[in-house]
């Protein structure tokens, strides 16, 4: 591994906050409205004793537009493993005012981290919990366990509420500063990277997007 450096990659939907996320862990104005993300882009910073990477990426949206992003993060994946550093860990982002996760999102993100990476690695982080009205926070803590159970399902055990100050970032940094090596675990994309190339198709998650795009073209049919 280079230095000492936690790379964290963000996955998620389109607006569920990832880019804002990056953009206030590293203090360049989140509120600056950046438009869609379109292509991997690094925010590195330092806090006192650590060094972090952020990888933001452009947003899954529907099975087709999920290959793209899986290849560009695929192409992300390859050029850190050349450079010998490690993705350790990667948060997953849900507008907590969305109330459902597609499937094929929950599904993509399983097969991307993998069992091993998903139990100590990840986190499901909900956004934008400063927008919900207090008097209806009942309502959204029901949103915040249906969702968790989705994730538990591929067995993530990392869940944190962030209400776009600091609520939840700092736990989340923590959290990810305080895995030592005894918890490495590799993505499953980056194994199959290394081992058959960039080729998104012959991976788990691609074939998986390939299926359900296959699956949509039958229901307009
Ligand atoms: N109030 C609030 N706004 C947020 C939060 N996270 C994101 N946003 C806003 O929601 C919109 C979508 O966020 P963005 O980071 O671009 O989503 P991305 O597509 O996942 O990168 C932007 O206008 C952000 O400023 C949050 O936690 N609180
Ligand atoms: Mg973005």
């Amino acid at each position: 591994m280079a230095g000492n450096e936690i790379v964290i990659l963000l996955l998620g939907p389109s607006r569920s906050g990832k880019t804002f996320f990056a953009r206030h862990a590293t203090r360049q104005g989140e509120n600056v409205n950046t438009g869609p993300t379109t292509e991997c882009a690094d925010y590195p910073f330092t806090v006192p004793t650590k060094r972090f990477l952020l990888i933001d990426t452009p947003g899954f949206d529907s099975p087709r537009e999920n290959l793209s992003v899986l290849e560009r993060v695929a192409q992300r994946l390859s050029e850190l493993e050349n450079a010998s550093q490690e993705v350790g860990g990667v948060i997953y982002f849900h507008n907590i005012t969305e109330r459902t996760v597609p499937w094929t999102d929950v599904e993509l993100f399983g097969l991307i981290c993998g069992q091993q990476f998903l139990r100590r690695r990840t986190v499901l982080l909900t956004t934008m919990w400063d927008k919900v009205d207090p008097q209806k926070h009942d309502r959204y803590n029901n949103v915040q366990t249906q969702v968790e159970q989705k994730f538990k399902g591929l067995s993530a055990r990392q869940f944190f509420k962030f209400d776009g100050v600091t609520n939840g970032y700092e736990a989340v940094m923590e959290y990810f500063a305080g895995l030592g090596p005894k918890d490495a675990a590799q993505l499953t994309l980056t194994q199959e990277v290394q081992k058959s190339g960039l080729n998104i198709r012959r991976t788990k998650a691609g074939k998986a997007m390939i299926l359900a795009m296959n699956r949509a073209v039958c229901v307009v049919q």
